[in-house]
């Protein structure tokens, strides 16, 4: 499969198994998932065929591991990201000292007002390296990046989560735990 059939299928998984499962003719279960079946004869309805192959390759290839097989390969998810009701269930982790966000400079007036606000999604998403996190910024503007202070915020009682792509979650990261560039 070629990079831009591969990236053509991710968004539509993305879509489907984040946003709008009722796309594929699907409910995600409590945790998130889909029969690997269910998906497979929902995406052709839908008028957008993959083949298990196909599906393989996006899980296995996409850079940020968006998506992932319950053990027993029958189901499938997308690790974070959504804006449909789910619980994904991760453990609640220690955080290293310094997390990253990457954001636009649009955005900075608000947040230095309100810190950084988990808007359509469940969780702030945070990072432990800052070169796709300045890209993450990049999607809404020029990037910037922000520091964040996540072991502080640990210790003051705020719970962090890791999704199984590395992605750091916390519902609010307060302003006086953000180093503004
Ligand atoms: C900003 C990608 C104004 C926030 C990435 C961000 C990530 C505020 C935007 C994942 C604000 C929300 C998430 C405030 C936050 N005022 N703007 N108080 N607080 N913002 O897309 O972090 O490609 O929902 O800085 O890898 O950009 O989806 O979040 O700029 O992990 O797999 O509001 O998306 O993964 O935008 O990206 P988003 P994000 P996927």
């Amino acid at each position: 499969m070629n990079d831009e059939l591969t990236t053509r299928r991710s968004k539509f998984l993305s879509l489907v198994l984040r946003h709008e499962p009722e796309r594929a003719g699907l409910r995600l279960d409590s945790a998130g998932w889909v029969s690997v079946t269910d998906l497979l004869a929902g995406c052709a309805t839908a008028g957008r065929p993959v083949t298990l192959e196909e599906l393989d390759h996006v899980v296995k290839t996409n850079a940020k591991k968006r998506f992932e097989f319950s053990a027993d390969g029958t189901r499938i998810r997308a690790s974070q990201g959504h804006s449909v009701e789910v619980e994904l269930e991760y453990a609640a982790k220690v955080p290293p000292t310094v997390l990253y966000h990457g954001t636009a400079t649009r955005f900075l007036d608000s947040i230095r007002e309100k810190g950084l606000l988990k808007m359509q999604r469940h969780h702030v998403h945070l990072s432990a390296e800052t070169q796709v996190t300045l890209q993450v910024g990049a999607r809404h503007g020029i990037p910037v990046l922000l520091h964040v202070h996540a072991e502080a915020m640990h210790q003051q009682g705020y719970v962090f989560y890791q999704s199984t792509n590395g992605v750091w979650l916390v519902e609010h990261v307060p302003v006086e735990f953000i180093v503004f560039p």
